[in-house]
């Protein structure tokens, strides 16, 4: 009973209110003063299209000026001075029908705003105008995105055979990078193997796996196509190389590659930026988690003859190399190239296997 008298009492406010309104608004339609007061706020609005349109070009202006440089990096691969000219040519159109635009939508409420000696121009339709707005933007939109869509297939063409290869693989929150060793294959992986050493999941029982190695920074030679094998162990990460212009997601499950060939060694960009504390890096550009900011791998380009000297020297750093513990995973018939691989002379390798199993 009660509840119904609340809502009844509720519902008799609502009606006593609105009745108040509409009175009001009745005698606002005959009394003079306020189509004054309707007058003067027209006016304010139309002036404060005006100053949003200054204040809004005023701080575009001032922030493009004042960040340029992130605009321009400078380019150090082959595909980087495709995607920049493309972007520079995009921005320039895309600039002036912005600069155009907006003035128009400003300008014209204030032009055109109330005045009570003049009435408004029924105009519903014209031919010309519709068919210059509509092929003019279609001819200029299809030149962009046919001219995008040709570099892009360049880009993410397949890689060519002899194109140096890695993988790199993200996880929360780190890059982690891995080479095919001696015999240049990557080996197969499982994620069922993953543990706490084991970050890849590399599948030992296999051959190719034997010899990979995982360096703590990331080597390729300058003039070499290259091409990143990307994966992701847990979240969507991104690979991000700004000066490479290279950008590819990482997705669990999903494996992406990116191929690029390196213009610049990190030496010539060190010269060039007059900064000898340089270093190219990889970032994750993708927010992953709280530790998103920490993932960053270093990426040295090399001069080909270094690059070779590096690889030789890592291929006696193999994660069996490192963690002679997984042997143990390595099945009998493989043990010897096993062995080999991580350095052991082949006529002691007979042994190394004769002494195991007297251990054991
Ligand atoms: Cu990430």
């Amino acid at each position: 009973m009660t509840q119904i008298a609340i809502w009844g009492g509720a519902l008799l406010l609502l009606i006593i209110l609105l009745t108040l309104f509409r009175i009001s608004r009745l005698v606002a339609v005959v009394s003079e003063a306020d189509k004054k007061r309707e007058t003067n706020a027209n006016k304010i609005n139309a002036a404060l299209m005006v100053g949003f349109l200054v204040v809004g070009f005023g701080i575009t202006f001032w922030y493009s000026y004042n960040y340029f440089g992130d605009y321009t990096l400078p380019v150090a691969s082959e595909h980087g001075v495709e995607t920049d000219r493309l972007f520079w040519v995009t921005m320039a159109v895309t600039g002036v029908v912005f600069v155009v635009t907006s003035i128009l939508l400003f300008v014209f409420p204030y032009m055109y705003q109330f005045r009570e000696d003049r009435k408004a121009l029924f105009y519903p339709h014209n031919n010309r105008l519709e068919l210059i707005w509509t092929i003019i933007p279609a001819i200029v939109l299809t030149l962009l995105i046919g001219s995008g869509l040709k570099t892009w297939t360049d880009i993410t063409r397949a890689p060519s055979a002899d194109a140096v290869e890695f993988e790199l693989m993200g996880y929360q929150f780190a890059w982690r990078a891995r080479y095919g060793g001696a015999d240049g294959v990557l080996g197969p992986y499982n994620y069922q193997l993953i543990d706490k050493v084991n970050e890849f999941g590399l599948d030992l029982t296999q051959q190719a796996s034997l010899d990979d190695f995982m360096p703590p920074e990331v080597h390729v030679p300058k003039g070499q196509e290259v091409n990143i094998k990307i994966r992701a162990r847990d979240v969507l990460h991104s690979v991000f190389i700004p000066h490479m212009r290279v950008k590819m997601d990482a997705v669990p499950g999903m494996p992406t590659n990116f191929k690029f060939t390196p213009t610049m060694t990190t030496e010539e960009m060190r010269a060039e930026l007059g900064d000898p504390e340089f270093n190219y890096e990889i970032a994750c550009t993708e927010v992953c988690g709280r530790g998103h900011f920490s993932m960053r791998l270093i990426l040295v380009i090399d001069e080909p003859e270094e690059y070779e000297d590096w690889y030789a020297a890592q291929t006696e750093k193999t994660f069996l190399d490192l963690n002679p513990s997984y042997m143990e995973r390595v099945p009998e018939n493989l043990r010897e190239v096993a062995l080999i691989s991580t350095g052991v002379e082949p006529e002691e390798v007979s042994n190394v296997v004769e002494l195991e199993s007297t251990l054991n």
